[in-house]
């Protein structure tokens, strides 16, 4: 029997991430936020990192046929009524999956994770670097499939090929990242120095809303839970900045709730 909470047709998000054996952060850290907010998470593993809190130590990506024969073999069985990407890992991986997520319908959040706090690739592994040309010509494939990309400061700056310092400079790049054919783009302010703020382009229009003050070295895996709580309104129906609004409290509220499992960052429960 199912509990008043779960009716017999369960919604459910799907997330193509890289696996965080520490929990913070990529699958585990979404599939959390799924199920926190009562969706049913599906999971297609990209990549596998060596990590504890203190940080990845190794990242090794999935054989790309392992990631369409994962993807196919769920869409086959189950429809998601939403789906977000994290740590990708290779080329070849982004490629099979603009593929494969090209005839799918439901929204897409394309969170274009590239680097680990210390420094390690989780875009590109391997000879190319998360900061090569070739690295993001691989990514701009991929975004005409997004209904949202959610990057950070840094992430924003590789994309739109600017430096990203301050919130016009966060705008600016908004839009250009649009311009590549991502009707919403939320950059994330949360590494500014001084105020922290975050800037949605959508609509045509760019907005500032007031982000997060997050201590971002400290915790680990905001950026996931960000996008996967995006994900997750999404799929419940929301309108892309209503689903950006709660994600944003979402954050707030669990960053005041933060616990620490081991020696090194906390994590969002
Ligand atoms: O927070 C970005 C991120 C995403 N996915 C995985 C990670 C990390 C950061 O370390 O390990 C698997």
């Amino acid at each position: 029997m199912n509990s008043p909470d779960y009716p017999d047709y369960l919604q459910c998000c799907l997330t193509i991430a890289g696996s965080d054996p520490s929990g913070g952060a990529g699958l585990q850290a979404d599939l959390r936020v799924f199920a926190n907010l009562k969706l049913w998470g599906l999971s297609v593993v990209s990549l596998i990192t060596v990590q504890n809190t203190q940080g990845v130590e190794q990242v090794q990506p999935l054989e790309p046929h392992l990631i369409e024969a994962q993807l196919l073999t769920l869409l086959a069985d189950i429809t998601p009524a939403a789906a977000k990407c994290g740590a990708l890992g290779s080329p070849e991986i982004i490629e099979i999956l603009v593929r494969c997520l090209r005839k799918t319908t439901f929204p897409l959040v394309v969170d274009p994770v590239m680097l680990s706090s210390n420094g390690q690739d989780l875009l590109i592994t391997g000879a190319l670097r998360a900061t090569d040309a070739a690295a993001r010509e691989c990514l701009l494939k991929l975004l005409p499939q997004a209904l949202v990309i959610t990057p950070n400061l840094f992430e924003a700056g590789v994309l739109a090929e600017t430096v990203v310092t301050d919130v016009e400079s966060m705008q600016h790049a908004a839009q250009r990242i649009a311009l590549l054919g991502v009707p919403h783009v939320l950059v994330k302010g949360g590494h500014l120095e001084g105020e922290a703020v975050d800037v949605l382009f959508s609509g045509g229009e760019c907005c500032v809303l007031q982000g997060v003050r997050e201590t971002s070295n400290e915790i680990h895996g905001t950026g996931c839970v960000l996008s996967a709580a995006i994900t997750a309104r999404l799929a419940r129906g929301d309108s892309v900045p209503n689903a950006v609004v709660f994600a944003k409290n979402y954050v707030s509220q669990a960053i005041r709730t933060r616990v620490k499992p081991g020696k090194g960052s906390a994590v969002l429960l």
